[in-house]
This record gives structure tokens, C-alpha cells and sequence, in this order.
């Protein structure tokens, strides 16, 4: 009889044990569960974060969308809008961008900041700051909330090189004075220019470059970067990444200041060796680039031309304006 009772309390004990642990702990877990789940469907909600999964093997497959240094490259169809701007709102950047328009190139104005104003950095808090040498021909513009414009007035010149080349160390300058902690981000863009399609935070990153529409499709050695020695400029045939357009620079506002900085100090070299580079600081930055890779790049959809057409852009959202460059540039 004896060891019956003992197995028959032993199977007692053990289940008063298992009771309390259930009474006294199994709770605490349960309701962690679902505070746990609670707090991520309110993150979720709150975050509007997409409901699908994303796919590993679901994507563009036309066109590339990483670099061999696995910077990503940003084409329509590689990225979801509202789960960046999810990302991004949070964080209240300010992005600043600045655009240079002298002489005749102030009629480019109006539609540059009209079309700026319907795509570019829409719902974030966006200065826009234009260098030019005559500000009562800046048009007004209607703003966005949250959106800002600050006028520069700087000397024109009669060498339209001097006025691109220029923008270097005008733009250093104005970063190292002024700009340094006003804005978290900064484009730089050329003016004769109109944006056609949403661009937002998916260009956002700490360096970024654009591809230019007339070298996307061909090889290194047919790009046109500075073949000379004697410039700072200068890249051998056989190397080389991709050709950059110098109407884009981007990025985080220390990184572009770097970017200037040194294309500023190589142009100064090559002024007193009495060279100017084949493409002015375009070449500059593309050797900048080759040995400072970008961390994201633009496809063409964010620098095009508008008698191009090619069928992987599957949208444009800026674009040169044609010009007759007989009309409009000073030399
Ligand atoms: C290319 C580049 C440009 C620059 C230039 C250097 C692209 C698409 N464009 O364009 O960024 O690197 O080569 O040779 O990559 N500007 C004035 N007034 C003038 C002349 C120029 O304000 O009289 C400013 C304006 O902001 C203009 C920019 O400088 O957008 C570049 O000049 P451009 O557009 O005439 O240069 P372009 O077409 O040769």
C-alpha cells in the first residue's frame, strides 16, 4: 500500500507545482504576448507600414539595382513610398537645395521652382536657395507649406565655364557659413532643368550621385572623363565606375561640403597649371566619385533629356530643358 500513496502524492505534489506555475507565471507571459503583439500592431498602424511581405525574388530584373560596392540604384519599382516616408517623416529633416541662375539662365526659374513645388520633397521641410546675380528677377513662387526660398546674389560672369565651375566653392563656402546645421540634407541641381515625376526620400542618402542619360548604356572607355595627365581631373582609359551628370549632388550636407571642398582645391590646381577640364567640376566629379563611391546612385529617371527615350525608364522624373545654348550662355 505504501508506495501507491507515495507515487499518489508525488502526482499531487507535481500537479499543484504545475498549477501554481501556471497560475503565477504563465499569465505574466501570456499578457507580455500580447502587450508585445499590441505594441507592434499600434507601431505598425501608426508607422503605416506595408502589409505585404517583401520579396527576395519578386523585382526588377532590366535593369541593374545595385552597384558591384552595394550602393542601391534607385529606379521606379525598387522601392515603396510610404514605407520610406514611415521611415523618414519621423525624423523632421530638413532638406536644403540650392540652384544657380545667371544671366540668362534665370528664365529658367519659374518652371524649375513651379514643378519643384509639385514633386520634389513633397510633405518635408524643403529651403531652397538661389544664387543669382540678378534676385529681382526671381519669380515669385507659390510655397508649400513647411517650404522656403532665400535668395544669394553673387557676381555674373562673361564665361559661362566660370559660372558651372563656379558653383564648387560657392557652394562649400555657403555650406561652411551658413548651411552647416540649418539642414540635414542638400541637392544641388542645374537650373535649366523641370521635374516631371515624384522625387523623395528615396534619394536620400549620405552621398549620392546621378547617372547621366548620355553614358547609361555604353562602356567606360567611350565616357567622357578628363583624359589628360596634367589635370586633376584626370582618369586613365580602363578605369572608371560610371559616368556621372554634374547637374545632380546629394546628400548629406557634410558629405556634399566634402564634395566641393576637394573639387574646389583640384580646379584651383588646374587654373594655375592652366587647364580647364574637358566637362569643368562634371570631370571633377567624376573622379571625386571613383575614388569616394556614392552610397546611392540615380538612374536616369532622375536625370534625363527630353528627345531620349529608352523603354526600362519607366518614368521620368526630371529632365533637362532643351535650350539653344547660342541664346542663352554669356561666351
Ligand atoms: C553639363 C552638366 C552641368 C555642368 C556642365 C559643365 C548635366 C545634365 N549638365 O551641362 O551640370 O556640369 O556640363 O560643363 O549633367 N549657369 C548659369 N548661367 C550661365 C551658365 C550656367 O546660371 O550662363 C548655371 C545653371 O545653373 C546651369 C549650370 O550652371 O544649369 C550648368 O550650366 P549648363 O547647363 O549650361 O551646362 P551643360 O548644359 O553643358
Amino acid at each position: 500500500m505504501q508506495p501507491i500513496i507515495h507515487l499518489f502524492v508525488l502526482v499531487l505534489v507535481g500537479f499543484v507545482v504545475v498549477w501554481f506555475l501556471y497560475l503565477g507565471f504563465a499569465p505574466a507571459w501570456m499578457s507580455l504576448n500580447v502587450q508585445l503583439e499590441k505594441n507592434m500592431l499600434t507601431h505598425s498602424r501608426h508607422c503605416d507600414m506595408p502589409l505585404y511581405s517583401p520579396s527576395f525574388l519578386e523585382g526588377r530584373k532590366d535593369v541593374v539595382t545595385v552597384t558591384p560596392w552595394l550602393a542601391p540604384v534607385v529606379w521606379e519599382g525598387t522601392f515603396d513610398t510610404n514605407l520610406l516616408d514611415a521611415i523618414y517623416k519621423p525624423k523632421n529633416i530638413t532638406v536644403a537645395m540650392t540652384v544657380f541662375a545667371v544671366g540668362k539662365y534665370v528664365q529658367f526659374l519659374k518652371d524649375f521652382l513651379e514643378s519643384a513645388e509639385s514633386y520634389f520633397m513633397l510633405g518635408y521641410r524643403v529651403h531652397y536657395y538661389v544664387f543669382t546675380d540678378q534676385p529681382e528677377a526671381v519669380p515669385m513662387v507659390m510655397l508649400g507649406s513647411d517650404r522656403r526660398l532665400t535668395n544669394i546674389k553673387i557676381p555674373g560672369s562673361n564665361r559661362w565655364q566660370e559660372i558651372s565651375l563656379g558653383r564648387m566653392e560657392r557652394i562649400e563656402n555657403f555650406i561652411e557659413t551658413q548651411l552647416i546645421n540649418q539642414a540635414d540634407y542638400i541637392f544641388c541641381l542645374d537650373v535649366d532643368t523641370k521635374f516631371y515625376g515624384h522625387w523623395g526620400v528615396e534619394t536620400l542618402s549620405s552621398l549620392v550621385a546621378a547617372i547621366h542619360f548620355d553614358f547609361f548604356t555604353k562602356s567606360r572607355d567611350t565616357f567622357t572623363y578628363e583624359r589628360r595627365r596634367e589635370s586633376q581631373a584626370y582618369i586613365p582609359y580602363g578605369e572608371g565606375d560610371y559616368y556621372y551628370g554634374g547637374a545632380m549632388i546629394g546628400g548629406l550636407v557634410e558629405e556634399v561640403y566634402n564634395v566641393t571642398k576637394t573639387c574646389r582645391m583640384w580646379l584651383e590646381i588646374d587654373k594655375g597649371n592652366s587647364i580647364e577640364a574637358v566637362w569643368q567640376e562634371e570631370s571633377h566629379l567624376n573622379k571625386y566619385f571613383l575614388y569616394n563611391k556614392p552610397t546611392k546612385l540615380l538612374s536616369p529617371e532622375y536625370l534625363w533629356y527630353p528627345t531620349y527615350h529608352n523603354d526600362v525608364l519607366k518614368i521620368i522624373r526630371f529632365s533637362q530643358v532643351l535650350k539653344d545654348y547660342s541664346k542663352v550662355r554669356p561666351n
